[in-house]
């Protein structure tokens, strides 16, 4: 691959990270002391960053210990410290590097989530674009029968990914949608099939039946190990993702998260918030709307490209 096209990923999370990193440079600047003033606008920089109460509030406790006990470093110095290690801790408590693993030598399917206008139909054409570049067989199944164009800009997609899409003529049904591109994924030998949905949390019953039934029809023909759920949270929306978490954990068993758009936010500290509250593993990250703009999580880059202090 051309890492060349490849944007740097610290770039894409810029406004996020001068959000944080250059407003507590102004804050502590010329300040001999730290102070409560100093900390109190701390709070309200990490807050407005969507890192959520919980783990500002260690932050700020810390960097008052720290305070008390350390001499020789500047104010700087202990609140970036103090910032990237509460950071880091999030991950490394709640839970290992997990990634998607489809070696197995047999179709591993991947139902994507979310309300809409989240980004599913886009981050289902990106991870289809990333498993092509793998060399796997991939297939799309164009269960979004809800929206009259979502066929077509799925379709759009899966030419630009270099995919196979499974479009239905004949039914506007999710289910037998998903179990016709299940049969023809098995049939055909393909390694990844991405079933593509709609997303109507608003209407919380119909969801949670039609949930319900495509876990049934995918369980019928896939063992467990071959199925994973990804939740797609649009990282710009603040509490909203995290009630959209809430949700969807009542109703479907989510093996992990995509969090779009951390390209146009500077509120990408979301991604600390819902991963602590809710422990369960961000897979990738959204920062833009070409096809390379989906990048499998890495915690460590993740924090160096919010918190780097260069
Ligand atoms: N900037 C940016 N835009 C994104 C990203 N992911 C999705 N989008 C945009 O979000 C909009 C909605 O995406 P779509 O995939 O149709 O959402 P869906 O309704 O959940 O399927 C589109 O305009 C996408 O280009 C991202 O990571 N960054
Ligand atoms: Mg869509």
């Amino acid at each position: 691959m051309n890492m060349k096209i490849f944007s740097n990923i610290s770039e894409r999370l810029s406004k996020t990270r001068n959000n944080i990193i250059n407003r507590i440079k102004e804050t502590v600047s010329g300040k001999a002391a730290l102070d409560n003033s100093i900390l109190e606008r701390l709070e309200e920089i990490l807050i407005s960053a969507d890192i959520g109460y919980s783990l500002t509030d260690k932050i700020i406790e810390n960097v008052r210990i720290e305070m008390l006990n350390i001499r020789d470093r500047t104010n700087e110095e202990i609140i970036f410290d103090v910032v990237k290690k509460e950071l880091k801790k999030i991950f490394t408590n709640n839970f290992p590097a997990d990634q998607s693993n489809i070696n197995h030598n047999s179709l591993h399917l991947v139902l994507v989530l979310g309300v809409n206008g989240v980004g599913k139909t886009t981050t289902v054409g990106k991870l289809a674009y990333n498993f092509r570049q793998r060399g796997k067989k991939v297939l799309i199944a164009a269960s979004d029968t809800f929206r009259a164009a979502a066929g077509e800009q799925l379709d759009t997609w899966s030419t630009r990914a270099d995919a196979d899409i499974y479009l239905s003529d004949d039914s506007n049904d999710p289910s037998s949608v998903t179990f016709e591109a299940i049969e023809r994924a098995l049939n055909e030998n393909y390694d990844v099939l991405f079933v593509d949905t709609a997303g109507r949390l608003h209407n919380k019953k119909y969801l949670m039946d039609e949930l319900a039934k495509l876990n049934r029809i995918i369980q019928k023909k896939l063992n467990s190990d071959n199925f994973e759920t990804l939740l797609v949270l649009d990282g710009t929306s603040g509490q909203n993702a995290v009630f959209q978490v809430e949700e969807f954990s009542k109703v479907a068993k989510i093996s992990g998260l995509v969090i779009t758009k951390l390209d146009g936010t500077s509120k990408g500290g979301i991604v600390f918030q819902i991963s602590e509250k809710f422990k369960i593993p961000v897979k990738y990250i959204g920062i833009g709307e070409g096809l390379e703009d989906l990048r499998p999580f890495d915690k460590d880059e993740f924090i160096s490209a919010i918190v780097s202090n260069e």
